[in-house]
C-alpha cells in the first residue's frame, strides 16, 4: 500500500511490497529491525497454520483420478487460509517421508509395500481416496481413521491422523501428536494467494493462462510447480541427470535436465493417452527419453533408474559430491583409487572416525575435530580477511568431510528466516537502511533448504553505489568476529561490470561461509548450516533476485532466451543489450520479465528443476 512506501523514488524501487499491508511490514520490522523491503514471501511461516501434507501413491489410480485428487490439494492449496479457520489447508508432498497423510486406492498390504516401505508407512495415516474427496466436501480434514485403506495399519491411521486443530471445526478425535497452530488471529491480506505449496504469495501470482503454456520452448515461458503431477517421473528422470553430471556427460545431463523441465510443467498425469496426444509432439523430448517415459507409464518405474541407484559406484560418487569441496571429477578420482565410502576417506585424510560409526559425530565432537584440522578460515584471530579473492580461502575437503553430516540436515523455512535475522540484525548495526531478499530454494517455496542464500543491497539508489562495495567482506568479517560465521568458502571481492562477458555465474561480491546460530533456550544446541550472503548495487538488485531465485534450470533457459530471443545479456548482474551494450535498470523483479518480454512467473512457479 502506498503509505507504507518509502518517500524517495529510487528506494521505493525495492517495493515489491507496494500491496503489502501495515501489520506485515510491522511485523517484519519488529522481527528484523531492518528494513527488508523486498522480502515477500518469508513473513508467513510464523503465523501460518500449517497445511496437512498429503502424499499420494500413484500405483493402482487411473489418470482420471489422479488428476481429480491432485486438482484436490491444488484447489485446496491455493484457497486455503483466509479468515475461515474451517478451511483445509493441503500441501502435495513429493517424498513420503515428509508426509502426514498418504492417499491410495491400494488395499493390500504386499502390493502397498511395493511403493512404501511399511516402516515409514507405520508412522502415517494411510487413507482411501475417499478421505480426500469427503474433507474436500466437509471444508475440513476429516478423522483418518474411517478411511483406513490398509486394514492391518487401521490403528496407526488413526493415531497418526494430524489434527489441524482448528476451533470451528469438530474433530471427533483428538488429542494429536502434531499439534497445529489455529489460525484465529491471522488476517491475511485480501490480494494474498497460496502458492500449491500453501505459502502465501505476496507477490503477483502467476498468470492462469502461463499454466496452458508447457508446449512452450523455454522453461521461462512456463509454470513450474515445486511438486507436478508426474513428480515420480521427474524424480526417475533425476536420477539418470544425476548419473549423467557424475560421470562428466554434461550434454546428456542437460538433455535429461530439460525433459525434466517439461514434465514439471505438465499439468496432467502422463498416460499412454496422454502421452500420445500431447508429449511426443514436443521436438524436445528425445527418442531415448520418450522410451524411458513409456516405462514409467508402464511400471511405475524407470529400469535404468533403478539400476543407477543400485550401483556401487553411482552410490560412492553421489556420496563423495555431498561433500563441500569434492567435484564429480575428484569423486571419480577416490573412486578410481579404490574408496567407496566416507570411512575411507577420512582414512585416506587421517580424520578420526565417529566414536559411535553407526551414527554422525555429535556436535561438540565435530567441533573439537574441526578444531584439530588444520583450517583455513579465510580471516587472521582478529578477524581480518586473509585474501581478497576467493581461492586462498576456499574449504579444504577434510572440513568438508567433518562437516557433511550437519550440512546435509536440511533446514526449515522458520530456521532460515532465524538466521536471515541474526544476519541483518548485524548488517543493520554496520549499515543501516540496507534490503534484502532471501533467494534460493526457500523462494521458491522448498519447505526445507539445503542452504541460505541472501540477496542485499541499499535502499538509497545513488548512495547505495559507494555503499555496496566492501560491504560484503565488512559483514563477513563482523560474523565471523563474532562467531557467527565460522568458515569462508568464497570470498570474492567487486568486480566492475563487464557487459559481455561470459562463462561466469556472475561479478557480484559474495561470501559463502558456514554459518552457526548461537544457542537458544529452545535451541541449546545447533549446528553448522551453509550462508550465501550475496552483495549487489541497487541497479543490479533485480537481477541478482532473479538470478539467485534459480532454479537452476529456469537461470539458464533466462539467459538462453535472452541471447537467443531478444538479443540481451541476462545475469545476475543486470540486463545489457547485445548489439551495443545498451544496459537496462529495471526498477522491480517484474520489469525484468517485461523488458525479456516473458509472461510473469512468480517464485514458486521456478521449479524446473526435479
Ligand atoms: P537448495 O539450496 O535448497 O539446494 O536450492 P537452491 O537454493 O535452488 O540452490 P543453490 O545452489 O543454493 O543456488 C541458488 C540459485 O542461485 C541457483 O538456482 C542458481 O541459479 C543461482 N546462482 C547464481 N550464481 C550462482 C553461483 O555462483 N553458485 C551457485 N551455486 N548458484 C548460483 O546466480
Ligand atoms: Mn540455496
Amino acid at each position: 500500500m502506498p503509505s507504507s512506501r518509502r518517500p524517495a523514488s529510487p528506494s521505493s524501487s525495492y517495493d515489491t511490497e507496494r500491496d503489502s499491508p501495515g501489520p506485515n511490514r510491522k511485523r517484519r520490522r519488529l522481527r528484523s529491525n531492518t528494513p527488508t523491503g523486498s522480502q515477500s514471501e518469508d513473513d508467513s511461516s510464523a503465523e501460518e497454520p500449517k497445511p496437512l501434507k498429503v502424499y499420494i501413491v500413484q500405483a493402482k489410480l487411473d489418470a482420471d483420478t489422479a488428476t481429480e485428487l491432485y486438482n484436490i490439494i491444488e484447489g485446496f492449496a491455493f484457497k486455503g487460509g483466509g479468515s475461515d479457520e474451517r478451511t483445509l489447508q493441503l500441501q502435495l508432498c513429493s517424498e513420503v517421508e515428509d508426509a502426514d497423510v498418504v492417499v491410495t486406492a491400494v488395499r493390500m498390504r504386499r502390493r502397498f509395500e511395493r511403493h512404501v516401505e511399511w516402516k515409514t508407512a507405520k508412522q502415517k495415516a494411510i487413507v482411501t481416496p475417499n478421505w480426500l474427496r469427503d474433507s474436500k466436501k466437509a471444508g475440513r480434514p476429516l478423522p483418518c481413521g474411517d478411511y483406513a485403506a490398509l486394514p492391518e495399519l487401521e490403528e496407526e491411521t488413526a493415531e497418526n491422523c494430524p489434527d489441524q486443530e482448528c476451533p470451528g471445526c469438530d474433530t471427533p478425535h483428538s488429542p494429536s501428536r502434531n499439534p497445529r497452530s489455529p489460525s484465529t488471529n491471522r488476517s491475511d491480506p485480501p490480494f494474498a494467494v497460496r502458492s500449491s505449496l500453501g505459502i502465501a504469495l505476496t507477490v503477483k501470482p502467476t498468470n492462469a493462462a502461463v499454466f496452458n503454456n508447457w508446449g512452450a520452448k523455454y522453461a521461462v515461458q512456463r509454470a513450474s510447480p515445486l511438486v507436478c503431477p508426474n513428480q515420480g517421473l521427474a524424480n526417475e528422470l533425476s536420477i539418470l541427470c544425476r548419473d549423467r553430471e557424475l560421470e562428466g556427460l554434461s550434454k546428456n545431463a542437460l538433455a535429461y535436465e530439460r525433459a525434466i523441465g517439461i514434465i514439471k510443467s505438465y499439468p496432467k498425469v502422463i498416460t499412454s493417452d496422454t502421452f500420445k496426444s500431447d508429449l511426443t509432439k514436443l521436438p524436445s523430448l528425445g527418442a531415448k527419453t520418450q522410451t524411458k517415459i513409456l516405462e514409467y507409464i508402464d511400471q511405475g518405474h524407470v529400469n535404468e533408474a533403478q539400476a543407477t541407484l543400485a550401483s556401487e559406484r553411482y552410490q560412492s560418487l553421489s556420496l563423495f559430491t555431498s561433500i563441500y569441496g569434492i567435484g564429480p571429477t575428484k569423486a571419480r578420482q577416490f573412486y578410481g583409487m579404490g574408496m567407496r565410502t566416507i570411512a575411507d576417506l577420512e582414512r585416506y585424510y587421517d580424520i578420526p572416525p565417529s566414536p559411535d560409526p553407526e551414527r554422525p559425530r555429535p556436535p561438540e565432537v565435530v567441533t573439537e575435530v574441526l578444531k584439530g584440522l588444520d583450517v583455513v578460515s579465510g580471516f587472521t584471530p582478529n578477524g581480518k580477511p586473509i585474501r581478497d579473492e576467493g581461492r586462498a580461502s576456499e574449504l579444504s575437503v577434510p572440513v568438508g568431510i567433518v562437516l557433511k553430516d550437519e550440512l546435509d540436515v536440511r533446514i526449515p523455512r522458520a530456521e532460515v528466516e532465524e538466521m536471515r535475522d541474526v544476519v541483518l540484525h548485524e548488517l543493520e548495526e554496520l549499515q543501516p537502511g540496507c534490503v534484502s531478499t532471501i533467494v534460493g530454494g526457500y523462494r521458491r517455496g522448498k519447505p526445507m533448504s539445503n542452504d541460505v542464500d541472501i540477496v542485499i543491497s541499499h535502499s538509497d539508489y545513488t548512495k547505495g553505489k559507494d555503499i555496496i562495495p566492501g560491504l560484503c567482506k565488512r559483514l563477513t568479517a563482523q560474523l565471523y568476529r563474532k562467531g557467527l560465521v565460522t568458515h569462508i568458502m568464497h570470498l570474492s571481492g567487486f568486480h566492475a561490470h563487464n557487459a559481455l562477458r561470459e562463462e561466469h555465474w556472475d561479478s557480484l561480491e559474495k561470501a559463502l561461509t558456514v554459518f552457526k546460530l548461537p544457542p537458544s533456550e529452545n535451541n541449546p544446541v545447533r549446528i553448522h548450516r551453509r550462508v550465501d550472503l550475496i552483495f549487489a548495487l541497487p541497479e543490479s538488485y533485480w537481477t541478482a533476485v532473479i538470478g539467485w531465485s534459480g532454479s537452476k534450470m529456469f537461470q539458464r533457459d533466462l539467459r538462453l532466451w535472452a541471447k537467443q530471443e531478444k538479443g540481451m545479456k541476462f545475469d545476475s548482474v543486470g540486463l545489457t543489450r547485445r548489439h551495443d551494450s545498451k544496459r537496462f535498470l529495471p526498477k522491480t523483479e517484474e520489469e525484468v520479465f517485461q523488458i525479456l518480454g516473458l509472461p510473469w512467473i512468480d517464485p514458486t512457479m521456478r521449479n524446473v528443476d526435479a
